[in-house]
């Protein structure tokens, strides 16, 4: 597998296939979820989520592409149709331009404003390089968020921090958060889809379990507007880094039974 280097036009989605086999595959990711087409599982029941709540420190970096924050603790996610455990190890998310549209997958052809990705691998697995090499080592949880009136004070923490992580390869102690402040109530987790893809960035490897959640997190403009004080490699505002959608080439999309 070729290592994705970053010359010219390195932002640009288009030109990954020409650096990365897998970015040009029959499973790539994100996708758009046409919700009649999808069929409905029964056995995609609620996941089981293990030590979301405990609290946890850690730093969040810029990583060229997104902003990212490393779990240190063990998160744990089963059931819901999952074969077996995944741990938590990052999140990161994706957004566009001064709050406009930006999440990677769309419902029906609409996009939201950012979209929040945990990433999980098997339980066993040591590294995140060894779980991409099973076709179903990774999974990751899909979050949409919508604009609200009011601020999310569960995202303070998180967002005060962007203006110390502009530049890439900077990064920023976090105050302690947990995984259960980032994502809806527990029983707005019950309606979600789900697809076998990959990843969204270089090298796309196609070994991940997507759960992507129907209901969304609200957060006020002004918190949207802050992602974009962040910076790609080449110093431009990281703007618009999501991926766009890939062709689904017969795969089938399934929906929770709740
Ligand atoms: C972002 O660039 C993350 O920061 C990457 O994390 C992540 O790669 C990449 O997106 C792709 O993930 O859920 N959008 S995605 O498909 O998780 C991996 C790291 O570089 C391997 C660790
Ligand atoms: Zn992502």
């Amino acid at each position: 597998q070729s290592q994705f280097t970053c010359e010219h036009q390195c932002n640009a989605p288009e030109k990954w296939n020409h650096a990365n086999q897998d970015c040009g595959g029959r499973s790539q990711s994100p996708i758009n979820i046409v919700t009649r087409k999808t069929l409905k599982d029964e056995t995609l029941t609620p996941l089981q989520f293990k030590n979301y709540q405990q609290t946890f420190r850690s730093s969040i970096k810029n990583n060229g592409h997104s902003v990212q924050v490393g779990i240190p603790i063990t998160s744990t996610i089963s059931g819901g149709g999952l074969l077996t455990t995944y741990k938590a190890v990052q999140f990161h998310l994706h957004w566009g331009k001064d709050g406009g549209l930006g999440s990677e997958h769309t419902i029906d052809g609409e996009q939201y404003p950012m979209e929040l990705h945990i990433v999980h691998m098997k339980n066993h697995y040591v590294d995140l390089s060894t779980a991409l090499r099973d076709p179903v080592g990774v999974a990751v949880l899909g979050f949409f968020y919508e604009e609200s009136k009011s601020a999310n004070r569960k995202y303070d923490s998180i967002i005060n921090m962007l203006q110390s992580v502009r530049a890439t390869n900077s990064n920023a102690s976090l105050p302690p958060i947990s995984l259960v402040q980032l994502i809806p109530p527990e029983q707005n987790l019950t309606s979600y889809y789900r697809y076998r893809g990959s990843l969204t960035t270089p090298g796309c490897t196609e070994a991940v379990v997507w759960t992507v959640f129907e209901n969304p997190i609200p957060l006020s403009m002004e918190q949207l507007r802050a992602f974009s004080k962040v910076q790609f490699r080449d110093s431009k505002s990281m703007v618009n880094n999501f991926r766009p959608i890939q062709p689904l080439n017969g795969r089938q999309v399934f929906r929770s039974g709740s």
